[in-house]
């Protein structure tokens, strides 16, 4: 048979607006009425159906994956480890990359003995200087003398990933300091298409693209505007399973470098970056940026005309700076705000994306390692001990419902994990959590949104049982996992 385009289009509208009208009737037949990863309104819904209908709107299979990790690491590596800059000129020697005891392998097993899952590499900064031996511009790691300009950062980042079964993703900067055609729009266009292709051909399969938003001036004064279409074109047609971060439009970024979440966090947002005018002008119509506190509340997306499964991703450093500088090895942070950064990521709806960024031997420095250890076995023994008997089953609960939990007896608890099923959307707006304690039911912590993980904590307490009230929901929610834990004072 033949099938036409239109076709195609044809039974796409039918089915959105079959979807849209089984759920909006409130038929009990709800398989196959979800919206992958975006939903555009038509017409005819009203304001109230739109925050019904978000309800239904998920993330797509990379998306949940990259979800699942919960812990990935930023590697911030280059030309600035050995200038000690931050943001390099562009016009540094290249032979002053120089690792003296370079080792791929102890950065992956590092960070993997503390629970991380993938590595995301700057490949370039805003200097323009390539780890890997391209062929777009001398600038990179053949012109200098380690390994004899034979060397290849990203390779061998790369394959120390496979080796020990970490993702691997790579940060590509926009903005480039070095060449020439910056500003030049087309041409510079082209030389980044061909930076893209090559480290997506050459490197097996990459996670995580991260585009930052940082864009200056070229060396001509003139400003480069990017052709991000034809840049995601690229991507989805080399790394189809690749997540597009910050620039891109599946993973955003939570509007700090703090390590903090937003207490009300949303995946389901009509923001979008801004990569095109009709984007940029929806952004403003709404007044939102990354950075807003609101993102998805009702409000909002009753003014909507689209929303998107965008998820929010927490980048911050170890340490003051993205990179490496010999002066700030006193203030690698402690296990204390390691810590605090994962209950205000990991446990605020969000991904952690912490860096970690290797000396001028090319070694996580030891303090930093340490520091990791001692994370790693701060999370994983808090959350390996359950302390409820119950809290696997899953629970479907409308506006109002609550459900009690046992305690194993005896037991005390300072931490709650909530998780709603998001393989069927983000539903909840408000819930409670109550223990039983002397024949009283008080209330431990109360929250607004929950996703993919919400984790609360509060003073010790030995209740005999814990309830949990959904108070409001867009739709039925989906509790996948109610946890409660005793964290160690630090
Ligand atoms: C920003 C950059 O300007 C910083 O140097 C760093 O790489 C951060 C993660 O992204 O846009």
């Amino acid at each position: 048979m033949l099938i036409t385009f239109n076709d195609i289009q044809m039974r796409k509208v039918t089915y959105v607006i079959l979807s849209l009208s089984i759920i909006l009737s409130g038929c009990s037949q709800r398989a196959n009425t979800y919206f992958e990863k975006e939903l555009t309104f038509p017409d005819f819904v009203t304001s109230d159906q739109k925050v019904k209908l978000a309800a239904y709107v998920v993330p797509n299979k990379h998306q949940y994956e990259w979800q699942q990790m919960e812990l990935t690491a930023f590697i911030h590596f280059g030309i600035n480890t050995f200038t000690g800059k931050e943001w390099g000129e562009g016009n540094e020697d290249p032979e002053l990359f120089n690792p003296t005891d370079f080792d791929a392998e102890q950065w992956v097993t590092s960070l993997q003995n503390a629970g991380f899952k993938m590595i995301v590499l700057t490949a370039k900064h805003h200097d323009g200087f390539c780890l890997w031996p391209t062929e777009t511009t001398n600038h990179s790691v053949a012109s200098s003398s380690w390994r004899n300009g034979n060397g290849d950062v990203v390779n061998e980042v790369r394959d120390a990933c496979e080796k020990y079964n970490m993702k691997f993703g790579i940060y590509l900067s926009p903005w480039d300091r070095n060449a020439e055609s910056y500003g030049d729009s087309p041409a510079y266009n082209d030389f980044f298409v061909q930076q893209l292709t090559e480290l997506l051909t050459n490197y097996g399969e990459i996670n995580e693209i991260w585009f930052d938003g940082a864009n200056g001036e070229g060396p001509n004064g003139k400003v480069q505007e990017y052709n991000w279409q034809r840049f995601y074109h690229v991507i989805d047609s080399l790394q189809p399973s690749a997540v597009k971060a910050i620039m891109g439009n599946d993973i955003r970024w939570v509007g700090n470098e703090n390590g903090l979440g937003r207490e009300t966090e949303w995946s389901v947002t009509p923001l979008q970056p801004n990569i095109s005018d009709a984007i940029i002008n929806e952004n403003i119509r709404l007044n939102i940026t990354t950075t807003s506190e609101d993102l998805g509340s009702s409000i909002l997306i009753e003014e909507s005309n689209s929303v998107y499964w965008y998820p929010s991703e927490v980048d911050v450093s170890i340490r003051p700076g993205w990179f490496y500088h010999e002066e700030e090895n006193q203030q690698v942070k402690t296990l204390n705000e390691l810590v605090d950064i994962y209950f205000q990521s990991v446990g605020m709806n969000s991904v952690l994306l912490l860096n970690v960024p290797p000396d001028k031997r090319g070694r996580i420095y030891e303090l930093d390692v340490e520091r990791l250890n001692q994370f790693g076995t701060y999370i994983s023994n808090t959350f390996s001990n359950d302390k409820l008997t119950d809290g696997d089953a899953y629970w479907k609960a409308r506006s109002g419902d609550s459900k009690e939990y046992n305690v194993i007896p005896g037991e005390t608890i300072n931490t709650i994990m909530l998780q709603e099923d998001i393989l069927k959307g983000q539903r909840v707006e408000k819930f409670s959590v109550e223990g039983f304690i002397n024949d009283k039911w008080i209330v431990l912590t109360e929250g607004t949104t929950i996703g993919y993980k919400r984790l609360l904590r509060f003073p010790d307490i030995s209740p005999a049982k814990l309830r949990l009230t959904v108070y409001e929901t867009r739709d039925i929610a989906n509790i996948q996992k109610f946890g409660a834990y005793y964290a160690p004072k630090l």
